[in-house]
């Protein structure tokens, strides 16, 4: 383990940290998943799971690709993988009888799933897993490489499920039909688009369960909100989430700069998997990696050229959505500009505007700047930080050659969870650990930033 210089405002050493992390993913662990949460995610969350993995493989390369094994094989016939997998448990909701994914074909028969999807981010957690598994032994590495030969062409029809239906002509993002397939819920980026959401009167009754699981329910998102996801679901169901009709189905059709950049380096990872182990599909990597250049292209198309920043596009408008989150700087993970523009772009994330901002607890991007009208501390998406999110940047920029960077985001990154809380989000100015605690994810990157680096 790389110690840190310092200690958090709990001052727990990272011996503590590391332990009370690997605790909370056992504590969360069904044995064939870890849950997102214990009290308000009680079941597996497709990006989630993929970072929850990387965290698992510090304590047992096994038990982290079961866990990539168990989302694969909640994997629909189209090659989706599916945004929740259901546990047993009750307590949140929609739950699996509201998706009504029973009715729809491609589900997968022996687990209840959702009907959309999340951000692509598992073949950079299967690389990930693997390196970290060459580091611990010559059992673990041999492990992770016949798992991978194994599970790679699942993979690789999850992302060619992606570029044949999700990657909207011309400008080459990838599409949500939700804002859950994002994973940034509530983000401002998605206002405009879900103002245009009109619930209808057919809007089944419902009762919210997610704000019971909270200590405030302002850190959730509002009543209006929660109506306008249940009626894209009610809209997706009705077509039985087939993928050649959930596009004109659905309300809302967003072409997402951040799913787009992380597309491209999964495709970029997985076509990589494929070569280091001299896997017999020179045809798929060859894919793969138009699949990368294709997107990479597109997140720099939707960059502003004189400030870098990456806009997403409401694919039902044509509208470009000129509203400025964490997501506009998704050109830094895959390296989409000219150096001297992704500098420029560098300068103002670090900046005081972001993660430069005075009177941060700790110095990372939150994921609304203070600076923005509607930036709230405390709501979800829309000015909290959080752990996760950092740590996206943090690899991306270590990877992308700006190590001193990824290291300093690191240690701040390591400063935002040193109470041993693992919250969901945090209060930027404060510290205040919100939404969930012992949240799987932000264990699992705070082993990875102590173990790994
Ligand atoms: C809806 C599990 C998930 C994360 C998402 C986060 C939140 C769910 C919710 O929790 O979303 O998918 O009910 O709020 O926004 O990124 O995967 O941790």
């Amino acid at each position: 383990m790389t110690t840190t210089a310092e200690t958090g405002p709990t001052g727990l050493s990272d011996t503590t940290l590391a332990a009370r992390a690997a605790a909370v993913l056992r504590d969360n662990d069904t044995g064939a998943l870890v849950t997102a949460s214990p009290k308000l995610y009680p079941h597996m969350w497709s990006w989630d799971a993929a970072f929850i993995a990387i965290g698992l493989a510090y304590l047992d390369v096994g038990r982290a690709l079961t866990e990539l094994d168990t989302l694969l094989s909640a994997q629909w016939s189209d090659g989706m993988l599916p945004h929740i997998v259901f546990t047993d448990a009750d307590g949140y909701f929609p739950g699996p009888d509201r998706w009504g994914t029973d009715a729809a074909p491609q589900r997968p028969s022996r687990v209840r799933t959702s009907g959309i999807c999340q951000p692509p981010v598992h073949a950079i957690a299967l690389r990930r897993i693997v390196s970290i598994a060459r580091r611990t032994s010559r059992a673990e590495a041999e492990l992770a490489e016949s798992f991978t030969a194994r599970a790679w062409s699942a993979l690789y029809r999850w992302h060619g499920w992606i570029a044949r239906h999700r990657v909207a002509e011309p400008c080459g993002l990838v599409t949500i039909v939700h804002g859950w397939e994002s994973g940034m819920d509530n983000s401002p980026r998605w206002d405009a688009p879900y103002a245009r959401v009109r619930p209808g009167p057919d809007l089944p009754p419902y009762v919210r369960l997610d704000t019971l699981g909270v200590d405030d329910p302002g850190e959730r998102p509002g009543d209006d909100e929660y109506d306008r996801y249940l009626w894209l679901i009610e809209q997706l169901r009705r077509v039985r989430y087939e993928p050649t009709r959930v596009l004109a189905a659905s309300d809302f059709r967003v072409g997402d700069v951040f799913s787009t950049a992380l597309f491209a380096i999964a495709c970029d990872d997985l076509a990589g998997l494929a070569e280091e182990l001299a896997l017999p599909v020179s045809a798929e990597v060859a894919e793969l990696r138009s699949w990368a250049q294709r997107s990479r292209q597109a997140v720099a198309d939707a960059a502003d050229p004189v400030t870098g920043l990456a806009f997403d596009r409401d694919l039902r408008s044509g509208e470009v959505l000129r509203t400025t989150t964490v997501a506009a700087f998704a050109p830094l993970l895959c390296s989409a500009l000219p150096e001297s523009l992704e500098a420029r772009l560098l300068a103002d994330l670090v900046g005081p505007g972001w993660a430069g901002h005075p009177g941060l607890v700790a110095a990372v991007p939150p994921s609304v700047s203070p600076d923005e009208a509607g930036f709230d501390p405390r709501r979800y998406w829309r000015g909290p930080q959080w752990p996760v999110v950092v740590w996206l940047f943090s690899f991306a920029l270590q990877r992308n050659g700006h190590t001193s960077l990824a290291r300093r985001w690191r240690a701040e990154g390591l400063r935002l969870v040193s109470d041993g809380a693992f919250g969901e989000y945090y209060e930027p100015f404060t510290g205040e650990p919100l939404g969930s605690t012992q949240q799987s994810w932000t264990a699992a990157v705070t082993l990875d930033w102590l173990c790994g680096w």
